[in-house]
């Protein structure tokens, strides 16, 4: 296969694989080029729900889902963002214009599905995504120089095949999850899941629980059942604890020995009796729908090998991946990314020849295995995404505020991991301040995007109101 030096020409099909957050940046960008006059290819994005936005859009369901495909959600009631929203708001769709007034920094899920999908909807791209349709197969076929792309259309229970110019792998990669074993864990007399499968943290009220892993679903997970009336967590880590002062009830030890009936054991010697062990190993990139010569395969990491730009497939650029990442910075990055495929698609944005490709990206991956800690990781990602801003015309945003912020929020949650949540910044896109929230996060049991934009007025009419 030859490298694309000459771009595209409008006839071109682009079959995007997803409708989450890189999926719609995508169909975003194109929609973007057109509406300022260029001519753009035909684009279809294959989207396996029966809704956009991804791990976004939230389901109850664990296992398999109403067609018997792999439940792609991993989100779980009462989730608030985890950073700073003014570290991923797009450039060009402020939270302020999305919302009308300024909101606090740490949202409920609800309110960024809306705010994600506000985007999507004015930009007027749905009627480009085939909805219920699972892609199964992308196949390279040399003689025609195009992709095979087959699909399942559920509705019409038919598997349909049709050839793509060029394929952009945006299915994400929290959804599959890793799940390791431990000795005895047959003979465990609770509840065994994976972060993946977690929906609801009232489930372990009262319930003694044993979280497995560093990083943050394990951090978010635990802090969940700590919230929600856990009698205790202890969690259970591999490399390295997470260190943050963790309130009474909820404690950190090495890794799991071995599972006795109730009583889970850890190489320090200590042991606890658990109701429930939740795995919170973290998620295998997966791609069972792309070919063997075609298919990523990389761990959860800054810069993943192979990818020029962290998107175009060194091996064959018309194939391309966003958000593969491990992922300090999500929606603007994806944006990046997503203009940048755009560009290099359309032919604006020409890729240079195979060995300057397999240079750079081995240039970003060197810097990536020296990276010391999350300072040092922000600081990373935060030039890649610079990197990806110098070359598209993605509206600027002020890349140093959101290193600022990401630097503020680690230390907010090395001195207080129950309260990060109540800090406020101010938008590196329009400057807005973002009010304090009315509730405390560990005091917000209620999630809804109704009570998370009430203001303290109308909370106090609602609570003198009977049965509001
Ligand atoms: P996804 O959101 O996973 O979307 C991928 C889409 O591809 C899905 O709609 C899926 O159905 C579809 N798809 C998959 N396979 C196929 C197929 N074969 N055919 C067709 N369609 C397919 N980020 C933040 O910024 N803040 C947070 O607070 C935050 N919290 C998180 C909490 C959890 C529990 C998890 C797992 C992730 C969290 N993230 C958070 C990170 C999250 O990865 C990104 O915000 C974002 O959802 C990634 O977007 P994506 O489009 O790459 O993938
Ligand atoms: P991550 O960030 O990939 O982390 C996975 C964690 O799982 C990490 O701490 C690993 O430990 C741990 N792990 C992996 N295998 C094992 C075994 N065998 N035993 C013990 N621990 C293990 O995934 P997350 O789910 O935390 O986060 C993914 C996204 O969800 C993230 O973007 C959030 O925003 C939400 P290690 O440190 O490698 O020893």
């Amino acid at each position: 296969m030859g490298t694309n030096q000459g771009g595209s020409n409008v006839a071109d099909r682009v079959a995007i694989i997803g409708a989450g957050p890189c999926g719609l940046g995508l169909l975003r960008a194109f929609q973007q080029a057109e509406a300022a006059g260029a001519s753009v290819p035909e684009v279809v994005c294959f989207e396996k729900q029966d809704d956009w936005g991804g791990l976004w859009n939230y389901t109850w369901r664990t296992g398999t889902d109403e067609n018997g495909e792999p439940v792609h959600g991993s989100m779980y009631r009462y989730l608030w963002s985890n950073g700073p929203k003014e570290c991923l708001e797009f450039a060009d769709y402020s939270f302020d214009e999305h919302f009308g007034q300024p909101i606090p920094s740490f949202p409920p899920r609800e309110v960024l599905y809306d705010y994600i999908i506000g985007r999507a909807t004015a930009a007027g791209v749905r009627d480009k995504i085939r909805f219920s349709t699972p892609v199964r197969n992308v196949v390279w076929d040399e003689s025609a120089g195009q992709f095979s792309v087959t699909v399942r259309n559920i509705d019409d229970d038919r598997t349909e095949t049709e050839m793509f110019d060029w394929v952009v792998v945006a299915n994400g990669h929290f959804s599959v999850p890793h799940v390791p074993t431990f000795d005895g864990i047959e003979s465990f007399t609770g509840r065994v899941m994976h972060g993946h499968d977690f929906r609801d943290a009232l489930e372990f009220k009262d319930k003694h629980v044993v979280i497995v892993g560093g990083s943050y679903s394990a951090e978010d997970i635990s802090l969940q059942c700590h919230k929600y009336g856990a009698a205790s967590v202890t969690i259970s880590y591999r490399s390295g604890a997470m260190g943050f002062s963790w309130p009474a009830g909820m404690k950190e030890v090495p890794l799991i020995t071995t599972i006795s009936g109730s009583t889970v054991s850890f190489s320090d010697g200590s042991s606890v009796d658990a109701d429930a062990i939740v795995m919170c190993t973290g998620y295998l990139h997966s791609f069972p729908f792309v070919d063997d010569s075609l298919r990523l395969k990389t761990g959860n990491r800054l810069y993943p090998p192979g990818l020029y730009k962290g998107v175009v497939w060194e091996a064959n650029p018309k194939l391309m991946y966003l958000g593969m990442q491990d992922q300090y910075y999500t929606f603007s990055m994806f944006d990046l990314q997503a203009w940048f495929a755009r560009d290099v698609v359309m032919g604006t944005a020409p890729l240079p020849d195979a060995a300057a490709m397999a240079t750079e990206i081995g240039e970003w991956v060197a810097r990536e295995e020296a990276l010391a800690d999350p300072y040092q990781e922000i600081d990373f990602q935060a030039d890649y995404c610079r990197d990806l801003a110098a070359v598209v015309d993605y509206p600027p945003f002020d890349i140093d505020a959101t290193v600022k912020m990401f630097v503020d929020w680690e230390h907010d949650k090395e001195h207080d991991i129950l309260s990060y949540r109540n800090s406020s910044f101010a938008s590196a896109v329009t400057g807005t301040p973002s009010p304090s929230h009315h509730t405390p996060w560990l005091a917000a049991m209620d999630d809804s995007m109704a009570t998370y934009m009430a203001t303290e007025v109308n909370l106090n009419e609602r609570a003198a109101t009977p049965n509001a």
